[in-house]
């Protein structure tokens, strides 16, 4: 990547492990902890069944862990939410506001994402706004998002000249993770291939082998 990542830190790679939906903290943390030791470079907290209350909880108690373990944790959707518990950063989809008012509340150090869908016209969009960097997929089946739109691979080199860490996400299992490296993702997305994964910390191993 001709990569301008304006972040302290050479730029990521590898695993950006995203929580799965998860209504007990504890359980959450517990599940979570071990993956951040194996080695996600980044940890997004999502969880679409909570309420807010439930939301804050577990975004500061993961914000918690992902300093000790100097991981940056990065809150799906909600600027405010990412605000409140002081993580590194936010991740916007079409509906979740725009770049430059998350980019006005969080500061220059946040880093700020983009979902990016199928589309190289929304990433340069999204990188002319500011973003950090851009996702993009899903690139295969999922089960963990419903209405998802089908990304091409190509798309994945195309974005490189844009000079942002590109995302992919969907479908994304240690056995086709390579594939998308080679085409150009600097970093995977991942929930059920490490969360469902029979053995967890051995799924994130194998992740970031697919970037060796
Ligand atoms: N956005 C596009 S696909 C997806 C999201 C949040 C779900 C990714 O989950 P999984 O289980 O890794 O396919
Ligand atoms: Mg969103």
């Amino acid at each position: 990547m001709n990569c301008r990542w304006p972040h302290p830190g050479p730029a990521p790679h590898g695993l950006y492990l995203i929580t799965p939906d998860e209504a007990d903290t504890a359980r959450l943390l517990a599940r979570t902890a071990p993956l951040l030791v194996a080695g996600a470079a980044w940890l997004q907290y999502r969880n679409k069944r909570a309420g807010d209350a439930l939301r804050h909880e577990q975004a500061s108690a993961l914000q918690e862990l992902c300093l000790q373990a100097s991981v940056p944790l990065i809150v799906n959707d909600e600027v405010r939410l990412a605000k409140a518990v002081g993580a590194a950063g936010v991740h916007l989809g079409e509906d979740d506001g725009d770049i430059a008012a998350a980019r006005a509340m969080l500061g220059t150090d946040a880093i700020i994402g983009s979902s990016c869908y199928d589309q190289l016209a929304l990433a340069e969009a999204a990188v002319a706004a500011g973003a950090d960097y851009v996702a993009f997929g899903a690139f295969f089946p999922t089960r963990s998002k419903s209405g998802t739109r089908h990304a091409d691979p190509r798309l994945l080199g195309e974005a490189a000249s844009l000079g942002v860490p590109r995302v992919a996400i969907g479908g994304i299992t240690p056995d086709n993770a390579r594939s998308l490296a080679e085409a150009g993702a600097d970093l995977v997305a991942v929930i059920s291939g490490v969360y469902d994964a029979a053995d967890p910390v051995a799924a994130v191993h194998a992740y970031r082998r697919s970037f060796l």
